[in-house]
């Protein structure tokens, strides 16, 4: 099949716990456990992840420490805090090497990331899995990582083939298999299907994938909306248009401007940086960034040159918070300087990535 669009997602495996035996290759042969200690108790705290031979004794994320302790009690395990800064420079690692490999990228958290591979390969699958084991087995050479795979028409069908030969996997799901590929996967696989949804589902009949394919669509939109009815239908059939995004590469989105004539008034002052709060915006959304950090720039009557700059307490995309802080800002400058202000400039830095579930989220509503 020539031109097809093809999709690759590519997932670290058992990532924490696979760097920690990277620096310390006698683990491998035994249990390890990453876990978030909480300080309170020794032992208080949650698995955040653990290598296949841990989860061969039922310790998975989430899992309380102290019961992670107490399945592997007459093992010889090792548990380790998380050290996020080290996976996070063996993770830029590995994404500086897949990108190249790439027409489009888009990295989604530490450990996984979209590779739009179409003209790379013509759109030929058979050599977008030749490509995928290449870029596997060089990454293994290169920073000693493995990863699992999944090749498809879309991000879907790229994500949940990744998914299911762990660890070191490599799945291709061609365009004419796409349908029977999904069937037999429990609804739960598609995004946005928590576990109401399921229930929901379940009731209705609706099992795995292949019985909300086949599914009257007129009914699944008077059950669960326009929206949501046709996305779970398309979703059940393969069907998926999602882009690969190329992440926003600068640090910062600003946008400056002149005011029609020098002004201390805060009407106006707001009005003007509300048109570049907007646009600002725009591209904070397109990127599926969040910021953390609002900065607000005057140039005054006389040509001087003030900046000040306020963070967020957690990263955010809300824009009234945005306008929030620019307002607070602006207030400050008002207040410090009798000056007229002649330009005007906002910008938010600190930009990241946003959670998964957060954009299935912002797709949804
Ligand atoms: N992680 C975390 N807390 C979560 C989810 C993940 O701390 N709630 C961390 C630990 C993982 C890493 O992020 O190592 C990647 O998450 P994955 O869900 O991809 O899990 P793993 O890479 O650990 O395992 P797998 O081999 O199943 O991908
Ligand atoms: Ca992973
Ligand atoms: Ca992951």
């Amino acid at each position: 099949m020539v031109n097809s669009r093809i999709v690759m997602l590519a997932d670290l495996d058992y990532f924490f716990a696979q760097c920690e035996e990277l620096r310390n290759s006698e683990l491998k042969t035994k249990p390890v456990v990453v876990g978030v200690y909480s300080g309170r108790t020794e032992d208080s705290g949650a698995v955040s992840t653990a290598n296949y031979i841990a989860r061969q004794f039922g310790v998975n994320l989430g899992l309380p420490l102290h019961l992670a302790r107490r399945k592997l009690q007459n093992v010889d395990a090792v548990f380790l805090p998380v050290d996020f800064n080290y996976y996070k420079q063996i993770s830029n690692e590995i994404m500086f090497f897949l990108r190249s490999y790439s027409d489009v990228f888009e990295q989604v958290g530490i450990d996984e990331a979209y590779l739009d591979i179409s003209s790379k390969v013509n759109g030929n699958f058979q050599a977008g899995g030749v490509l995928a084991e290449r870029i596997k087995s060089e990454v293994k050479k290169k920073v000693g990582i493995s990863f699992s795979v999944g090749l498809g028409p879309n991000k879907l069908i790229a994500k949940i083939a990744s998914e299911i030969n762990k660890p070191d996997g490599l799945i291709v799901v061609e365009p004419q298999n796409v349908t029977s590929f999904l069937e037999p996967f429990s609804v739960l696989s598609i995004p946005g299907v928590g576990k109401k949804t399921k229930e929901r589902m379940n009731n209705m009949g609706i099992t795995v994938i292949g019985d909300l394919a086949k599914y009257d669509i007129q009914r699944l939109i008077e059950s669960f909306g326009r929206t949501l009815g046709i996305y779970f239908h398309n979703s059940a059939n393969g069907i998926n248009n999602d882009l690969v995004h190329e992440a926003v590469k600068s640090e910062s989105i600003s946008r400056m401007s002149t005011l029609r004539k020098n002004t201390r008034d805060l009407a106006v002052l707001i009005d003007k940086t509300n048109q570049l709060i907007f646009s600002i915006h725009k591209d904070l959304l397109n990127g599926h960034l969040n910021f953390k950090r609002v900065g607000l720039t005057v140039i005054m009557a006389d040509l001087s040159i003030r900046s000040k700059s306020k963070t967020l307490l957690t990263s955010s995309d809300n824009i009234s918070l945005l306008q929030k802080y620019v307002k607070f800002l602006l207030e400050s400058f008002l207040s410090e300087s009798k000056k007229e202000i002649r330009r005007i400039g906002v910008k938010i830095f600190q930009l990241s990535a946003k959670e998964e579930n957060q954009k299935k989220l912002n797709a949804f509503f």
